[in-house]
């Protein structure tokens, strides 16, 4: 089953970051789509990994991250 999840992600500030974020969860288990909005510094990540875990992945690699509703 794919959901589709939504983030906002701090600290990207040009498509070097936006290639980071999406570098770090490029083979995470659980992970399908991942799209990347820096002007809206969010992230939409479609699978079905555990939301919590993909923002802490993000958070990790220098872009904190929290789940959106
Ligand atoms: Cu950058």
């Amino acid at each position: 089953m794919s959901n589709s999840m939504k983030f906002s992600v701090a600290n990207m500030k040009c498509g070097g970051c936006v290639a980071n974020v999406k570098k770090a969860l490029e083979g995470v288990a659980g992970v399908d789509t991942v799209e990347v909005d820096l002007e809206r510094a969010e992230a939409t990540i479609s699978g079905s990994a555990n939301p919590g875990e993909l923002a802490k992945i993000m958070t990790a690699a220098g872009y904190p991250a929290e789940v959106k509703n």
